[in-house]
């Protein structure tokens, strides 16, 4: 994506996720807003861009942020959001194992109370390791947790899989999680 591209998709997960006020709009129950409705409002506060600007965005989105309704005339986040909307999404079976990136500034205060969903609805995990360990980058060095989904779902915790292949889930209890992080650095000091 290009520096303009990667700015515009920011604004629109603020707006979309957390901030509809910034630019006087409000979202649906379920997060939708019009398109028309959109662009006018992002228009009106200088932020100009054509429905081809915006489907360009949609489609650039590496992280597939931003959804189209199947008639393509209304959008929103696929997830993420502080503002109270429900996704209306099903619980799923989680794969056996999923994982959580994060640095080490919180790992004590995991340790204690597991992972919370902050001021976000839920826990974000991914089923892929790496994929962990880049959003614990975006804080510092990264620190892995491997949660044992399989365990949580047997005890009766939900999951959910966004339309982006984030998986969701409310809290993470400290007995379903081991620091990979720490293990790895525990194995190399003992060899
Ligand atoms: C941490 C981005 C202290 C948690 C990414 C994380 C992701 C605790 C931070 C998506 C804690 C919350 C979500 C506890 C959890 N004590 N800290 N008990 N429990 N935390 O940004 O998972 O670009 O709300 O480890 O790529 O980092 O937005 O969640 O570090 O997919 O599309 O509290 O956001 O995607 O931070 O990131 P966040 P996250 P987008």
């Amino acid at each position: 994506m290009t520096g303009e591209r990667v700015k515009r998709s920011k604004f629109l997960s603020q707006v979309l996720r957390h901030r509809p006020d910034l630019i006087g709009i409000e979202l649906d129950e379920a997060g939708w807003v019009g398109v028309d409705k959109l662009l006018e409002a992002l228009r009106s506060v200088g932020h100009d861009m054509t429905p081809r600007d915006l489907e360009k965005l949609v489609a650039a989105s590496e992280k597939q942020r931003f959804a189209f309704s199947s008639d393509r005339r209304f959008i929103r986040a696929n997830q993420g959001h502080s503002v109270s909307v429900d996704l209306g999404l099903s619980p799923v079976s989680p794969p056996t194992v999923l994982f959580h990136g994060t640095t080490q500034r919180f790992v004590a205060s995991i340790a204690r109370k597991g992972l919370l969903r902050g001021a976000r609805h839920h826990v974000h995990l991914s089923a892929g390791r790496e994929t962990a360990s880049k959003v614990g980058a975006r804080r510092g060095p990264p620190v892995v947790f491997k949660v044992d989904s399989r365990g949580m779902e047997e005890s009766g915790f939900p999951f959910y899989l966004t339309a982006n292949a984030v998986w969701l889930t409310e809290h993470v209890p400290p007995a379903y999680l081991i620091n990979l992080t720490a293990v790895a650095a525990e194995i190399q000091r003992s060899e």
